[in-house]
């Protein structure tokens, strides 16, 4: 499945959660399927989805999904560490796994030996959900399970044909940080 067509199937079925967004396509893919004020479209800050995720997760009582990818995840595998130990009930972890940096040429990335689930389980995850090719993605189910969560969910490789957001960066914080403070 392309990564597009997962963060459709997935965003279909989000209603009210926040969502941060990993860096580069995946966050355009995103936006391009739907640009709602609950969505964070993170910017610059490879492999910081997850941490900004937690931190959010921390200081709020709404469900908060992150869309990461394999890449950001690699490069900041400690931030599963912290997310096990703070143990946030509300935080859905999902990587878009790839096997490669899709967003700056589709380089490899160790994800196709480190199976990136196994990682999260050893660590002390308890509720793991692992998707590929499915057409049925029961995120419902997702959704109603207790967090931490960690979602393993193999994609095509390959980036869609999308635009840049046609957002300023002071835009999407402002618009995310009011939606936090004064939810629609
Ligand atoms: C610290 C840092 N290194 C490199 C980059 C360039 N960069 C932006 S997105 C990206 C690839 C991200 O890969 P992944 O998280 O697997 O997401 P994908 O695009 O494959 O969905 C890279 C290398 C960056 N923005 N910051
Ligand atoms: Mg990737």
């Amino acid at each position: 499945m392309e990564r597009i067509k997962a963060i459709k199937k997935i965003s279909s079925q989000l209603t009210k959660q926040l969502v941060i967004c990993n860096i580069g396509f995946p966050s355009r893919e995103l936006f391009h399927v739907k640009d709602l004020s609950t969505h964070f479209y993170m910017l610059g800050s490879m492999g910081l989805a997850s941490s900004i995720g937690l931190g959010l997760a921390m200081s709020t009582t709404r469900k908060v999904v992150v869309f990461d990818g394999d890449g950001s995840i690699l490069m900041n595998l400690g931030s599963l560490v912290t997310i096990f130990n703070q143990n946030p009930e509300n935080l859905i972890l999902i990587v878009l796994d790839n096997e490669c940096y899709g967003s700056t040429g589709s380089q490899c990335t160790y994800a196709s030996t480190v199976d990136l689930g196994k990682v999260a389980k050893s660590i002390g995850f308890k509720t793991i959900f692992f998707f590929k090719n499915s057409e049925e993605i029961n995120f419902k189910k997702v959704l109603k399970s207790e967090g931490p969560i960690f979602v393993h969910f193999k994609v095509k490789k390959g980036n869609a044909n999308v635009p840049v957001i046609p957002m300023e960066p002071v835009e999407i914080r402002d618009r995310f940080m009011d939606e936090i403070k004064n939810p629609k």
